[in-house]
């Protein structure tokens, strides 16, 4: 069903309509892109993504049938604040500052088998997959970002939620001496965001270990991120360190540092304009230029077929 007067691009899993070979097919295609990216990017890319970074992957399901943004721009244009506010700056000062090893991220609260997993532990604990999702940025850019990861909920299950987990807390390290843009307080550190936990257990909530079929490069939120597609992309917390399930609605850091501009929920909603700017539409990176139109935003980025459930009822005007 197509609720708006655009043409939507539709979703569809692929595992439904694309046999194995055309999978197989269109993710060597996606390698041979991520090659190109490799060789058109300067040698501080290339030394980020030595042989041997890739993963291990077989095809997931739900990826958009979109093409790709290139590599470069999805690791060059980038918002990680610990790392500076400005677009270039994650990837000038990840790769150098922060160290991804080793790294444990610890799950506990409302959850009857808590557990701190080394991050090479976390990596084998469900099947890689390569999930083609588009990435909406709040600032009215998108991307179509080839991840490489598992279900989140695959992590879920393992610790066995109790029966007051409502809600799932994501916190970002807190080291200013790694992430200098800890050292200002432009955002409440350390960063956390929140789902709830029908929200978290949704199949195409991610948890992102790569792109590209590669090891996150830092500056993407390396070791490991969660990737919520059908959110603004800050609900998706980069590197983290604890998921802590809860009772109660959580706070993220970008509803504190400013209320009345994000809620808790952080639906992509063309129809729900942030207060300084309009969402109806979206510029895509790599189409810059005099004559590149902009994209309708779609209301839930393009996955309502897949996530409207979830808000059957909600008033997501309220409840944004
Ligand atoms: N810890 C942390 N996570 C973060 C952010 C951040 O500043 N810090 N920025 C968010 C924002 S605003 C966006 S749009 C996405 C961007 O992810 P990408 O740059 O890897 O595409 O990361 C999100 N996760
Ligand atoms: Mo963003």
């Amino acid at each position: 069903m197509n609720h708006y007067p655009w043409s939507a691009p539709r979703d569809i899993a692929a595992s439904e309509i694309t046999p194995q070979d055309v999978w197989r097919r269109r993710r060597d295609l996606l390698q041979a892109a991520a090659a190109v990216g490799l060789v058109g990017a300067m040698p501080r890319v290339l030394a980020q993504s030595p042989a041997g970074n890739r993963l291990p992957t077989k095809p997931g399901p739900f990826s958009t049938m979109e093409r790709p943004t290139p590599r470069k721009l999805i690791t060059e244009y980038v918002n990680f604040y610990e790392f500076g506010t400005g677009k270039g700056d994650p990837a000038k000062n990840a790769p150098q500052l922060l160290r991804t090893r080793p790294w444990s991220v610890q799950v506990e609260g409302e959850v009857r088998k808590p557990r701190t997993f080394d991050i090479d532990d976390l990596l084998k604990l469900a099947p890689l997959e390569d999930r083609v999702y588009r990435l909406r940025c709040v600032e009215a850019w998108s991307a179509v970002v080839p991840w490489v990861g598992f279900p989140l909920a695959a992590l879920v299950r393992r610790v066995e939620p109790t029966g007051n987990a409502k809600f799932v807390e994501f916190t970002t390290l807190a080291d200013p001496r790694q992430m200098p843009g800890q050292r200002s307080p432009v955002l409440d550190w350390p960063y956390t965001e929140g789902l709830r936990l029908d929200e978290a257990m949704h199949p195409l909530a991610l948890l992102a270990f790569g792109l590209y079929g590669e090891v996150l490069p830092n500056q993407n939120g390396a070791p490991v991120r969660i990737v919520v597609p059908w959110k603004y992309g800050f609900k998706s917390a980069k590197s983290i360190v604890r998921i802590r399930f809860v009772e109660k609605q959580p706070l993220n850091s970008w509803q504190k540092s400013a209320p009345h501009e994000y809620g808790f929920y952080s639906n992509v909603n063309p129809a729900h304009d942030h207060p300084r700017w309009s969402q109806a539409t979206e510029r895509r990176l790599g189409e810059d230029g005099l004559f590149s139109r902009r994209r309708p935003t779609l209301m839930f980025n393009g996955y309502a077929e897949q996530v409207a459930s979830l808000y059957a009822g909600m008033d997501l005007q309220r409840f944004y």
